[in-house]
């Protein structure tokens, strides 16, 4: 095969060093650009007042980058706009949070084209060009109206909604159709796939044909679920570093004779945070007799702090981690610490190892790559457990978690009650079930079958018809 180009709306490196703070995202592309050689096109992450230029090309461990800038009329409308108050909270399910604004449908259109026109000139005739997230559906159209004929795949890193909420959507049937111009359309879970084709044979008189493949618009797409996972091997290795025992030894010694709770997740709605608040609070309620044999850590750097939605909900969380401490806390003890810092991946990595429990409450996920990492980090001989959302994509495959409705404070709170209390025989048992999956569905798996998929898709002979 030719070179692989993975184009994705944020393009940030890992150093390579184990000091990222960078999320799981980022770590997957690199190491996929490391292992077929190629490059990665994207937004630098910075605005500039002329961003029309030819893209930065630059080259550090392995990986050959190549970005561009965007303005604030970009950033506001493509960005902020329509990525983030528009498509992610309705692929969250959060209606009440979608804003629909014309001036943010044509910045992503705006963007698209433009992200199309500079990446053109870098395109040789045999590269697989693999698309990520919602940023850029429109892209492969684009593209294509470049006279761009290179196999073109698409992966959606979040959930795709039910019909029923992806119709509020104005020019949603103008999206789904832009799918058409990508030869392989990948979901992180057959649930998602299943929500699209819904959408395709009920919405746009699609059918579905043999070989994974919908034919709608004219046009066929092959489509898949392939759930994305960890580099486990990178993760186990990040643990026996210095700065992975030291963060654990620390964690170790300020939870002396009390069970630590831990949560990670970027500041987001989605994620289930002030839910899981509400559900811990039950517990202390609930269990006067536990309560001071327990931590909760909740680790939460803030994102997207120019959208009023992550503004309020990180109020609402200082407020509800204040009341909850008030209310329980005593000369030598408090139930929460709650940071907004970002770590290290190898302090995570220790943290994670730290904790006897793993609380992963996301309301909606695409994946959630957070209980992958706790899985990875624990003790065979001593693991922690595991609570997960089950409407998170990667409760699919980790059945051995205790599955909860993140909705319910009380479900929360009974599974708490049920973690901390779990005899080490079925922490074993369960853990050995989870593991097996997180180190065998791991990226370098998600990433082969998806290029194998993508590979397998029959070359087109001109960019428009098929
Ligand atoms: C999207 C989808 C899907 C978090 N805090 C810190 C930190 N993180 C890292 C975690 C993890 C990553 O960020 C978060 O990944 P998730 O998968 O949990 O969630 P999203 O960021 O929403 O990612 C999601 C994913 O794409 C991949 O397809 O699973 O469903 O929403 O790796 O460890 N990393 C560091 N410091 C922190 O403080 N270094």
């Amino acid at each position: 095969m030719g070179r692989l180009i993975v184009v994705s709306n944020r393009v940030n490196p890992p150093t390579g060093r184990g000091d990222e703070s960078v999320g799981g995202l980022a770590m997957a592309l690199a190491a996929a650009l490391r292992e077929y050689s190629g490059l990665w096109f994207g937004w630098s992450g910075r605005t500039a007042e002329e961003a029309d230029g030819p893209p930065t090309i630059s080259c550090a461990d392995g990986v050959t980058t190549a970005v561009v800038d965007l303005d604030e009329q970009d950033f506001d409308e493509y960005y902020n706009g329509y990525a983030n108050k528009t498509l992610w909270p309705l692929f969250h399910y959060r209606l009440d949070l979608t804003a629909y604004d014309r001036s943010y449908g044509a910045g992503y259109e705006r963007v698209n084209r433009r992200f199309a026109a500079t990446l053109r000139p870098l395109i040789e005739p045999d590269d697989l060009i693999w698309v990520h997230d919602y940023h850029l559906i429109p892209l492969a159209r684009e593209l294509r109206r470049l006279d761009v004929t290179n196999r073109i795949g698409f992966f959606l890193h979040i959930p795709w909604p039910a019909h029923q909420l992806f119709v509020t959507l104005p020019g949603h049937r103008l999206l789904v159709q832009a799918m058409f111009d990508y030869d392989l359309v990948g979901f992180q879970t057959p649930d998602y796939l299943q929500a699209f084709e819904e959408y395709v044979l009920s919405e746009a008189a699609g059918e579905r044909l043999a070989g994974d493949r919908l034919r709608a618009f004219g046009r066929t797409v092959r489509t898949g679920a392939f759930p994305i996972g960890i580099d486990a091997k990178e993760f186990g290795e990040l643990l026996t570093g210095r700065r992975a025992t030291h963060t654990r030894d620390v964690m170790a010694a300020s939870t002396v004779f009390k069970k630590l709770i831990v949560g990670v997740e970027r500041l987001d709605y989605s994620k289930g945070l002030e839910e899981r608040f509400l559900g811990f609070e039950r517990f202390l309620a609930d269990n006067p007799d536990m309560r001071r044999e327990v931590l909760m850590l909740q680790i939460a750097p803030v994102s997207r702090e120019s959208v009023d939605a992550y503004q309020e909900i990180r109020a609402r969380l200082d407020a509800l981690s204040g009341r909850i401490n008030g209310e329980y806390a005593d000369i030598d003890w408090n139930p929460v610490r709650y940071v907004n810092k970002n770590y290290r991946r190898d302090e995570l990595a220790g943290i994670y190892r730290a904790a006897q429990v793993g609380l992963v409450t996301p309301l909606r996920d695409g994946m959630n790559l957070v209980a992958k990492e706790y899985v990875a980090a624990q003790d065979p001989d001593d693991p922690g457990v595991l609570i997960l959302s089950r409407f998170a994509g990667a409760a699919d495959q980790l059945r051995d978690a205790l599955l909860i409705n993140p909705n319910s404070p009380e479900e929360i709170a009974d599974a708490l009650k049920r973690a901390l209390s779990m005899d080490r025989s079925e922490r074993i048992r369960r853990w050995r079930a989870l593991n097996e999956n997180v180190q065998r569905e791991d990226v370098a798996a998600w990433r082969d079958a998806y290029v194998a998929a993508l590979m397998d898709v029959a070359p087109r002979e001109t960019a428009l018809a098929s």
